[in-house]
């Protein structure tokens, strides 16, 4: 049984708990639109077990973590994003702006983008 947080809202998203719009589900990955959309495609991406960042993730699980991004080039192609690009990010830590504590992939699509990011 994966490890869930009763305090995480992710994890009450993966239980659905919390409703979502969820656009990909299966035993490992949930993914599902951001509330707050950063780009015309904003997705986030998230494994079914609590991990809180993706250094964790690679740590304990490394194939989850491949599925992460597996499911982010999947959903890019569904998004009809994959050939003018998009943006995979993962913060990690207060400085660079997690404010969700379950690990997650931002998946950014359908606009150009600058660099570096704020
Ligand atoms: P980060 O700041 O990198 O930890 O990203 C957290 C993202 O989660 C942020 O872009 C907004 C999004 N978010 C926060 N609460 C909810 C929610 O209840 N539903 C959805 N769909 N997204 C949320």
């Amino acid at each position: 049984m994966p490890y869930t947080s009763d305090d995480c809202l992710f994890c009450k998203i993966v239980a659905g708990t919390i409703p979502a719009d969820v656009v990909h589900r299966d035993d490992h990955v949930v993914a599902f639109r951001d509330i707050n959309p950063q780009a015309p495609t904003h997705i986030l991406i998230i494994p079914t077990t609590h991990y809180e960042n993706a250094a964790e993730v690679a740590g304990d699980d490394p194939s989850g973590l491949a599925a992460l991004v597996v499911t982010a080039r999947v959903l890019a192609q569904a998004e009809g994003i994959d050939r003018s690009g998009y943006r995979i990010v993962t913060n990690t830590g207060a400085d660079a702006g997690q404010s969700v504590f379950h690990t997650h992939l931002h998946l950014l699509g359908g606009r150009r983008m600058a660099w570096p990011p704020g």
